[in-house]
């Protein structure tokens, strides 16, 4: 690679002059290890980007694809369909949290929350109440990086460069307490009646029959594995349903095992209104995402309009793209096969052990917990938040261990697949980073 070459690619959410100099370039993988441009093995302690839960090069998900490009390579979606378009939500439909009928397919987890939006604001529209156009989301939320997903997003970095996003957003407050909750094991125990500023603050400023939906993510993932507080989740629905608000929740990362669970949703017990979920869906083989829906929204539409009529205008080119259908379908045949979900619930314990033990190194000021993911926080540096969190990041990577970093907090987050022995080396090497980065 020349740094000519090299200038063309303008890099995503990527310190791009920084990484040119120096970059880190990954060049196969398979099971819970990459290889970089040097030959060396590295742990894959991120699955990916929170994506590839059954782990690497699996055969099964690399042959449906490879089949399904030589059989079908495209189809369009619009007044068109294709058998495996039906079998995917049919099998999708079928993992779902109980209650959640529809699937409606979309290419990526930021379009899955733009169509989960738009499903909302039309569904009170069709049913005759147009005057629900308000949305609420959440501080320190993520929910991608399209328009409506930075609006409801409550991520100061990705919302100051685009201060028009969509009118009529409010935000609740995140849940994070560390004065209170520091070095939680699972659900941390204080905070639920953080969810009741929902009614007592948001409502009552808004009025409620304007509110169309509520959306959160179950664990606030990008901003540092956020856990809800015990309760928390139920209280949100309880206010939802109150008022005829539809909750959504984005599991996007949380869903298809990463909490020890198939879904926050079923882990937590509370059922959303839509789903919206992407990346371990095709185990990050090719791009593509979904949002469920519960059957009376999906009714309401079907009601709405004339049996000739588009009920619901909106779709991409690429929804239900034979190929990520074909690697959707195989997936979920893996997490079934394998028993992938309940293997993350069995070795989560040992995770969890593993990853308290870093309390106590230097500027460890959080560990905080869940199935198979895990976020340290650091102390930043006086005046420098991040670089902390960026320099353990770099360390690990010199060391053979691929994590996520989000400002001065280290996200670990596996394939499901790992083994114990590698869960010792994923968090020795990172206490290890810790120890080595002042
Ligand atoms: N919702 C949630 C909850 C996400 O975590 C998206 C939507 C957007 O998905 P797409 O497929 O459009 O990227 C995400 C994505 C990180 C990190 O550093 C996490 C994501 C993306 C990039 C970085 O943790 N999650």
């Amino acid at each position: 690679m020349t740094q000519q070459n090299m200038e063309a690619y303008w890099m995503p959410f990527t310190a791009n002059r920084q990484f040119k100099q120096a970059p880190r370039l990954l060049v196969s993988a398979d099971g819970m290890y990459y290889t970089d441009a040097d030959g060396r093995r590295i742990l894959d302690g991120a699955a990916g980007l929170w994506c590839v839960n059954a782990g690497h090069n699996r055969k099964p998900i690399v042959e449906a694809i490879q089949r399904q490009a030589a059989t079908l390579d495209y189809a369009p979606p619009f007044q068109m369909g294709h058998p495996l378009a039906f079998d995917a939500a049919a099998q999708l439909v079928a993992m779902a949290p109980r209650g959640l009928t529809q699937a409606f397919f979309v290419n990526s987890g930021s379009e899955a929350v733009e169509t989960a939006l738009k499903m909302a604001l039309a569904y009170h529209r069709v049913r005759g109440d147009a005057g629900r156009v308000k949305l609420i989301g959440r501080e320190r939320g993520y929910h991608g990086v399209n328009f409506g997903g930075v609006a409801v997003g409550g991520m100061a970095g990705n919302r100051k460069h685009f201060p028009v996003t969509l009118p009529s957003v409010d935000h609740l407050r995140h849940p994070l307490d560390i004065a209170r909750n520091a070095f939680s094991r699972g659900e941390p125990e204080h905070g639920a009646e953080l969810a009741d500023e929902l009614e007592s603050r948001i409502l009552t400023l808004h009025d409620p029959s304007t509110i169309a939906a509520v959306i959160v993510e179950p664990m606030q993932g990008s901003t540092g594995v956020i856990l809800p507080p015990k309760g928390y989740l139920s209280r949100l629905r309880q206010i939802c349903d109150r008022h005829g608000i539809l909750l959504i929740f984005d599991e996007v990362i949380t869903g298809f095992g990463r909490l020890g669970a198939d879904w926050a949703s079923n882990k937590f017990a509370v059922l959303p209104d839509l789903l919206t979920c992407a990346k371990g869906l095709t185990n990050g083989t090719v791009p593509m995402g979904a949002v469920l829906s519960r059957p009376e929204i999906y009714q309401a539409f079907m009601a709405a309009a004339p049996e000739h009529a588009v009920e619901f205008p909106h779709g991409y080119t690429y929804s239900a793209h034979p190929l990520a259908c074909a690697a959707a379908l195989a997936t979920l045949g893996v997490y079934r096969d394998e028993g992938l979900f309940q293997r993350a619930a069995d070795i989560a314990p040992h995770f969890e052990e593993r990853a308290h033990r870093l309390k106590g190194c230097p500027q460890v000021k959080d560990i905080r917990n869940l199935g198979l993911v895990a976020g340290i926080e650091l102390e930043p540096r006086p005046g420098e938040p991040g670089r902390r969190g960026m320099d353990v990041f770099l360390q690990c990577w010199q060391q053979g261990v691929m994590l996520r970093v989000t400002g001065d907090t280290l996200a670990v987050s596996p394939p499901l697949i790992i083994e114990p022995e590698q869960i010792d080396t994923l968090f020795a090497v990172i206490g290890q980073a810790i120890e080595q980065t002042s």
